[in-house]
């Protein structure tokens, strides 16, 4: 008979609401949702028990924005698949998607290869890949039928920023809109004007303004509304292809976003912690070289703006004009890396580390009264599985889905930082010093205990690779 685990007394959340259920789970799956008392008066036993008095017992979290292993800015985001996935467990997190990455030139499907070679056999949670064209030609076209209908990739991200590494023009954008409308997957865009921004950088750069502060003087939030509302205009174009916007920093795109949606266009909306709790001013603009350590594109905005960005970030969240958070992850150490930016901002490799902390941050929105506890599972659970076509194995306890699952301590507290909580492969934490009320209690991927009384106890090579559908937000 297979294993079985009862999570007891807890309080199990939804998007929908609370409920006072025991949770059993048979090997992998979740096998039965037991009124209270029920698992006593019917004889239920268990191998194992967990206690989840005076806890909440969650799906575990989504984060559908990683880049594991990501070469980029002349150096390779450092955490590897083993490092960022035991992070992620660390954190509540019980599946990651992250992006394979076809440059101009490249072939699309070798590139998959490459990053199946790279996580297969080394995740500890499991792990789904989205896939980045970086080069859109006929074969990178056809190529992206292949993966929809092949292998289980039905998202495929463009960037309207970074020239000469990553971007696209608007005609293969539209180019690539068409292909996804007519095959069924999801846009996702990087929305910055990268043309405008590349000379922003050389006029601060020429005038002597090198320090990380520049970064975000460089891409003005304007450029990146302009650009929200550019891809948005080319998904209409489109024939209305699902268009799903990543890392939203900025009041003027969230605007944009809102706007479309209201139109009832298939246009969705990502946002990360960092540009929920960061600024320019606290952040970035840190002395010496220490801001370099904020340095993310887009950039953290200034609380002096005449929006307030996180204000109406929390707001998009609560309204449902942002669908997600998930964070970005791209983690670089200062020593070597961050640090190839000293004397030149625009040399500084564009990245944070934050896999590990999304649930604990966006807890504390709870906590401030920024979002319900419901629209803390939905953001950082569920609608990360609806909208990229994982659900219902993913985001729910319910019974058939994966047991995937987080409990949830609110009464406890985490400290963040390289000499508290911190298992993220950097030398430094993007988020020292933030304090969360609440804490990760215990995690199970796929039934399996993973984190424990403060102790991983997963194994790399547990998780396994995720074949996704389409968005279900649309069909
Ligand atoms: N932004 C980052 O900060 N890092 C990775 C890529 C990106 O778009
Ligand atoms: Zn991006
Ligand atoms: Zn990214």
């Amino acid at each position: 008979m297979m294993a079985r685990t009862l999570i007891k007394n807890g309080t199990v959340v939804s998007p929908t609401g609370r409920h006072e259920v025991d949770v059993l789970i048979e090997g992998e799956t979740i096998l039965a949702l037991l009124e209270r008392g029920k698992s006593d008066s019917l004889n239920i036993t268990a191998d194992k028990v967990i206690d989840a008095t005076g806890k909440f017992v969650v799906p575990g979290g989504i984060d559908v924005h990683t880049h594991m292993e990501l070469p980029f800015g002349g150096t390779n985001a450092s955490d590897t698949f083993e490092t960022g996935t035991t992070a992620a467990a660390w954190g509540g997190v019980t599946t990651i998607v992250d992006f394979a990455v076809q440059r101009y030139g490249e072939n699309v499907q070798e590139s998959l290869a490459t990053w199946h070679k790279k996580a297969a056999g080394n995740c500890s949670i499991d792990y789904a890949f989205h896939q980045i064209i970086g080069g859109i030609d006929e074969q990178a076209l056809a190529d992206m039928d292949y993966l929809v209908k092949n292998e289980g990739i039905t998202s495929f991200k463009l960037f309207m920023a970074y020239p000469g590494v990553f971007y696209s023009d608007d005609g293969q954008i539209l180019r690539a809109m068409q292909q996804a409308s007519n095959n069924g997957s999801t846009i996702m865009m990087h929305a910055e004007n990268g043309i405008a921004i590349d000379v922003l950088v050389q006029q601060h750069i020429a005038r002597g303004e090198t320090d990380p502060k520049y970064h975000s003087y460089s891409r003005p939030s304007l450029l990146e509304g302009e650009a929200t509302n550019r891809a948005i205009v080319l998904s209409k174009v489109a024939g209305n292809v699902p268009l799903y916007i990543v890392h939203m920093s900025a009041s003027e795109a969230l605007n944009a976003l809102s706007e479309a949606r209201h139109e009832g266009l298939n246009v969705f909306g990502e946002t990360c912690p960092q540009y929920l709790y960061m600024t320019l001013e606290d952040h970035l603009a840190q002395p010496g070289f220490e801001g370099a350590k904020y340095v993310c594109s887009p950039p953290i905005r200034s609380k002096h703006d005449k929006h307030n960005h996180h204000a109406d970030l929390w707001k998009g969240l609560r309204m449902n004009e942002l669908a997600v958070v998930s964070t970005d992850h791209c983690p670089f150490c200062m020593k070597d890396q961050k640090e190839l930016g000293i004397g030149n901002f625009s040399k500084i490799p564009n990245g944070m580390g934050s896999v590990e902390h999304r649930m604990e941050l966006i807890y504390q929105g709870v906590v401030q009264g920024e979002i319900t506890l419901e629209r803390w599972v939905e953001t950082c659970s569920t609608s990360p599985a609806r909208m990229f076509g994982m659900y219902p194995q993913k985001g729910i306890i319910a019974p058939g889905s994966d047991a995937d699952i987080l409990v949830w301590d609110p009464n406890g507290k985490t400290k963040i930082g390289v000499n508290d909580k911190h298992h993220m492969n950097m030398d430094h934490s993007s988020w020292e010093g933030f304090k969360v009320d609440g804490k990760v209690d215990t995690v199970l991927s796929r039934g399996k205990v993973v984190v424990e009384k403060d102790k991983f106890t997963g194994t790399k090579g547990h998780g396994k690779y995720i074949k996704r559908g389409l968005c279900q937000y649309l069909n």
